[in-house]
């Protein structure tokens, strides 16, 4: 079959001294680190929707990319030639996952029983073009933002007949997240939230949306689902308040709703600095909660107040996203780049770079956050911040044996209280500085 990228050749690991553009300079799959290959630290995913659909069209203008790939818009044609091109990409990069969108993988059609059919039909040419390659699919999800049945939300929707579409959808991208041997299920809830508090029952929209979750996890158990069901928090965008705010609004909804145990969280970096947090929090989050699940690897903008899904390339926020990633001990998902070309960056070569350099960022984030943790002066710091509390009373402290008589004892002994330790903010920010710099 002839290629789609025809002059972009295989990109391999080069060396951080090359000046091939075309290659890797730190992303190196086998090179051992902690005692695992780069490869497993890093199941990189490819995002259907930026790299194959979307063409650079904005608010303000239409599209600046080609993405037709040899085929007419629209067609089931092109939604092959979209399977052929991402494929081609993926193995082109060395990237075994895909996460998908229902609507990303065929054209929709008015009838669901018609899309459904197509969604058939593609996912056999997907399953075809899988077979003697270790390419599988991360996770799968339904989108429930696009459609203008959904302006008023799916699970959060005043209508039942759209609820009902809400749920043939889930249904579907469900089994099809199952026939691609998906490793986990994606629940974004871009419509589901507010505009304004004027028109909207919180609570009814919370206990519907809990109870479409409950249904979700019950059929994608009955169908032989066992991964992971995940929640990505974003705090706005489209809609201007959105219930899935940030990590621990999240966790605490799944909490409320007995849906802890069958959830986890995918995190977006993008997402976390719109909520105000920084990517890491989010993280940290989420591993002391025990959900930290998958992450959808881009970066905003600090300059603008939207999404902007920027490639990553700002080593300091990988390496302390990969600082989390190892001490919560790696993830259950995968590293799913949520990323678009800028408008003007409009040709095939452009999505390469653009792979290439998220893929390089996060390896060297990865080789970064090593080196901190083998270095241990933070982790030392720490845990001396702490030691106070290495005590008999902070042991009782600790196991929840303590009173606040006791305490109040001990400090109407003490009489005055010295000020802890310093924090030495500046001082292990250099540290940082020193081992990422040397
Ligand atoms: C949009 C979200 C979306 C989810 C999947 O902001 O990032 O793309 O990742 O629906
Ligand atoms: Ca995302
Ligand atoms: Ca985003």
């Amino acid at each position: 079959m002839n290629e789609i990228f025809e002059n972009i050749p295989e990109i391999k690991y080069e060396g951080k001294n090359t000046k091939n553009p075309l290659a890797f300079r730190y992303y190196d799959a086998d090179r051992i680190i902690m005692g695992k290959k780069m490869s497993e630290h890093l199941p990189f995913a490819m995002a259907w929707w930026h790299n194959l659909c979307a063409a650079g069209t904005d608010m303000f203008g239409r599209d600046t990319a080609d993405k037709s790939f040899g085929a007419e818009k629209g067609t089931m044609a092109h939604a092959k030639a979209k399977v052929d091109a991402g494929f081609e990409f993926m193995k082109k990069l060395g990237i075994k996952y895909f996460c998908f969108h229902d609507v990303d993988i065929i054209p929709e059609a008015d009838d669901i029983n018609e899309t459904n059919r197509r969604l058939d039909e593609i996912t056999d040419y997907i399953l075809e073009k899988m077979q003697g390659t270790d390419i599988k699919c991360l996770w799968g999800t339904a989108n429930m933002f696009s459609n203008p049945r959904f302006m008023n939300g799916a699970g959060s929707t005043n209508s039942l007949d759209v609820y009902c579409f809400a749920a043939a959808q889930i249904k579907k991208a469900l089994e099809l997240t199952v026939k691609l041997g998906g490793k986990g299920y994606v629940f974004w809830g871009g419509r589901e939230g507010y505009e304004t508090l004027l028109n909207t029952d919180v609570k009814f929209e919370q206990e519907n949306i809990a109870a479409l979750m409950k249904m979700a996890v019950e059929y994608g158990r009955s169908i032989g689902f066992t991964g992971d069901f995940y929640i990505e928090p974003k705090p706005k965008e489209p809609m201007k308040h959105q219930y899935d705010f940030d990590a621990a609004t999240a966790i605490g909804f799944l909490r409320q709703y007995g849906l802890d145990k069958d959830f986890k969280m995918n995190i977006e970096a993008n997402h976390a600095t719109l909520a105000g947090h920084t990517f890491r929090h989010e993280l940290r989050i989420s591993a002391i909660n025990g959900m930290l699940g998958s992450i959808d690897a881009n970066q905003g903008d600090y300059l603008l107040g939207w999404d902007t899904d920027e490639f990553p390339y700002d080593v300091y926020e990988s390496t302390m996203c990969m600082y989390e990633v190892l001490k919560a001990g790696g993830l259950t998902g995968g590293f799913n780049f949520d990323a678009k070309n800028r408008r003007p960056s409009n040709t095939y070569e452009d999505m390469f770079h653009a792979y290439i350099l998220g893929m390089d960022t996060f390896a060297l984030g990865l080789i970064k956050a090593a080196e901190l943790i083998e270095d241990g002066e933070l982790d030392a710091f720490v845990e001396k911040k702490y030691e106070s509390f290495n005590s008999e009373l902070g042991e009782k402290i600790r196991s929840g044996k303590a009173s606040l008589e006791e305490l109040a004892a001990r400090a109407s002994e003490m009489k005055t209280c010295k000020t802890p330790q310093s924090g030495r903010q500046e001082y292990l920010e250099g540290v940082v500085n020193r081992v990422l710099f040397g």
